[in-house]
C-alpha cells in the first residue's frame, strides 16, 4: 500500500499514524497537490491528498475511507467497538474534522490575492473554528487528562488538527484559549507514532 500526499495535511497524517497504530505496513510519498500536481494527477485525477494506492492497485480517496479500508485490512478498529465511547469517539472525530477543514479553509482563503478575499466568509469560517476548538477543549478537559491506552480515531484527529493549526496559522489561530486540548496534542506528540510521522518531514 502507497499514502499519497504531504503530512501538513492534517487529512494525511492522521492516516498515517492510525497505519501505524494498526501496525500496517505501507509505503508513504510526499507529494503536493499543489507543487507536485502532475505527479499527483497521475495517481488520483482528482488530486485529493491523502490517496492510497491500495494493495489490489485500487485508488482510495478522504482519510475516513481509507482508515475503513486500513482497518479492514489490519482486521480491527482504534474506535471503540460498541456503546457510548464509540458514539462519543466519532462526534469528536467529526468534530475534529470539522477543525480541519476549517483550518484548512483559513490557510486557502489567505492564498488569495488580497482583492480576492471575502471578509464575511472568512469571519464565518474563523467562528466555525472557534466553536470546534472549544467543543474540542471541552472534550480533551473531560477525557484526556492522561492518554488513553489506546488512542483513538478522535483522539488523534484532534491533536493532528493542533499541529497542523500551530504550524500553518500561528499567526492567524490564538490556540492559548483551549489549553486541554493543547495539552492533549502535546502528549501526542510524545508518542512514538506522532513522532514517526512529523509535520514536516517530506519523502523522496
Ligand atoms: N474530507 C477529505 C478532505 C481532504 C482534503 O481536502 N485534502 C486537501 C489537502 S489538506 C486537498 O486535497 N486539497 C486539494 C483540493 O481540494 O483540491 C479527507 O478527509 O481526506
Amino acid at each position: 500500500m502507497i499514502l499519497i500526499g504531504m503530512l501538513d495535511s492534517p487529512y494525511v497524517r492522521r492516516v498515517a499514524i492510525a497505519g501505524t497504530l494498526l501496525n500496517l505496513d505501507f509505503e508513504h510519498r510526499s507529494i503536493s497537490v499543489f507543487r507536485h500536481m502532475d505527479r499527483f494527477r497521475a495517481i488520483n485525477p482528482l488530486i485529493k491528498a491523502p490517496s492510497l494506492v491500495a494493495g489490489d492497485g485500487t485508488v482510495l480517496m478522504d482519510s475516513e475511507l481509507i482508515l475503513t479500508h486500513l482497518e479492514d485490512v489490519a482486521g480491527r478498529t482504534l474506535r471503540p467497538e460498541t456503546g457510548t465511547a464509540r458514539t462519543h469517539d466519532l462526534r469528536t472525530t467529526g468534530i475534529a474534522l470539522v477543525t480541519c477543514e476549517k483550518a484548512v479553509q483559513v490557510e486557502y482563503e489567505r492564498k488569495r490575492p488580497e482583492g480576492y478575499r471575502y471578509q464575511p466568509w472568512m469571519d464565518r469560517v474563523r467562528v466555525q473554528l472557534h466553536e470546534a476548538l472549544q467543543l474540542l477543549d471541552e472534550i480533551a478537559a473531560r477525557n484526556w487528562a492522561s492518554l488513553p491506552q489506546q488512542l483513538t480515531h478522535g483522539a488523534i484527529s484532534a491533536a493532528v488538527a493542533v499541529g497542523f493549526i500551530r504550524f500553518t496559522l500561528p499567526d492567524v489561530v490564538d490556540l492559548s484559549p483551549f489549553s486541554a486540548l493543547c495539552a492533549h496534542a502535546d502528549s501526542c506528540e510524545q508518542t512514538a507514532a506522532f513522532r514517526h510521522w512529523p509535520i514536516d518531514r517530506e519523502t523522496p
